[in-house]
């Protein structure tokens, strides 16, 4: 007998601890063409407007973070940007399925996000020159992007960090009795967190409609996943061990991307129930601007080979041409117009004002323990009475 009362027990499963002689390749999910998809419901039920609006959503989001990198490099844009290229048809797969009562939160790498849940380009632009007009008033940067009015509750710095969040979303919709899930986005290096595994448990445990989304571009700042992850054949699997769904997903195809969120939608709508999605993707910038290494751990042939055979944009633009939606007139059009609205976000973000000095203390959260009326409100903001009374 054990201490513990219980009896010896012999190892059902041997674990082999070697890792796989190439880690970062057994990841990646059955390659399918990219029309495997294109019949699962929520996408046959698109018109052509719709098929369309996605092609521009992701011309949308490459040529605003483009603009982004000229505007810094100019010295408009001071501290982090993380940047999302090569990870669009993600955001715009994934939020294209959801409906009014279904929320998002995600990391630092926000912007695709945001512009795929309608916040717009000129808010989020100026944000990242720190300008009053910017959607966090220009207090938050690029890692704080922020959009309660379109079920988008950010932007967040700390690694695993918004996963606690996206369970407590989840449990206020349960709570309220409304029938929504939320889509809480991670990367691949916030999967060793552990505030991650305490958001699995208790999804797993109340039943939370939580939707994790695993952004796996395959590194984590210069990290690359062999590295940093024990079982990198698949991190979604390490769903079971909470006795949660899970799935790994080509995330550069934006078809399968929307039947599979589709079902885990529906699977939070209807029982209620957490899912976990891999997302097999990648990022063709560095970590963030200041990644100045970003092809010294990995080579400049593994970029262009995911740019030529895997890029977001083109995989899905050559469907609608194909299917006679779209023809490369149009495309050059759609490009054409993403580009002119990027550059008159940057004039609009460049015209437009800095905070006042006084906006220092403005919508900042605190808790206090000091003595007085706000002991039983459990928090209160600066702006609730400033200037502080002594
Ligand atoms: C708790 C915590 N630890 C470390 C960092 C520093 N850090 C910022 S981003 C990052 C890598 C995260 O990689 P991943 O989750 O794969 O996301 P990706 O950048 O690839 O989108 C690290 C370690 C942090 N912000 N928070
Ligand atoms: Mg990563």
């Amino acid at each position: 007998m054990l201490p513990c009362g219980g009896t010896q027990r012999t190892l059902l499963h041997s674990v082999n601890s070697k890792t796989p002689s190439n880690p970062v390749e057994a990841i990646r999910p059955e390659p399918l063409e990219p029309r495997h998809y294109e019949n699962a419901p929520v996408n046959t039920a698109l018109t052509p407007e719709q098929k369309v609006g996605f092609l521009r959503m992701m011309y949308r989001i490459r040529r605003f973070e483009e603009r982004a990198v000229r505007a810094y490099q100019q010295g408009k844009i001071g501290g982090f940007l993380h940047l999302y290229i090569g990870q669009e048809s993600v955001a715009v797969g994934s939020l294209s399925v959801c409906g009014k009562n279904d929320h998002c939160i995600t990391a630092y790498r926000d912007h695709g996000h945001a512009l795929q849940v309608g916040m717009s380009m000129n808010e989020c632009m100026a944000e990242l020159f720190g300008k009053a007009t910017g959607c966090s008033k220009g207090k938050g940067g690029s890692m704080h992007y922020f959009a309660p009015d379109k079920n988008y509750w950010g932007g967040h710095g700390i690694v695993g960090g918004q996963t606690p969040l996206g369970a407590g979303l989840a449990y206020a919709l349960k709570y309220q009795g409304l029938k929504g899930a939320c889509l809480c986005y991670l990367g691949d290096g916030a999967v060793n967190q552990g505030p991650y595994h305490e958001a699995l448990n208790l999804a797993g445990l109340w039943d939370l409609p939580v939707i994790y989304i695993i952004e796996n571009n395959g590194y984590s700042m210069g990290t690359s996943l062999a590295r940093s992850s024990a079982h990198p054949g698949c991190l979604a699997k390490r769903a079971e061990g909470y006795g949660i769904d899970w799935d790994i997903i080509n995330g550069h195809l934006l078809y399968e991307v929307r039947a599979k969120v589709a079902e885990a939608i529906d699977r939070a709508h209807e029982k209620s129930r957490p899912t976990v999605l891999e997302l097999v993707t990648y990022r063709y910038r560095g970590h963030s601007i200041a990644d100045a290494n970003a092809e010294k751990y990995r080579t400049k042939d593994e970029i262009q080979e995911y740019q030529r055979s895997k890029d977001p944009l083109t995989v899905y633009e050559r469907l609608l041409v194909e299917d006679g939606i779209l023809d490369e007139e149009k495309v050059k059009g759609i490009d054409k117009e993403a580009r002119e609205e990027a550059n008159a976000a940057a004039e609009f973000a460049d015209r437009s004002p800095y905070p006042q000095e006084q906006d220092i203390v403005s919508d900042v959260y605190w808790t206090t323990d000091n003595p007085g009326k706000h002991d039983n409100q459990g928090r209160i903001f600066f702006n609730d009475d400033w200037p502080a009374k002594s």
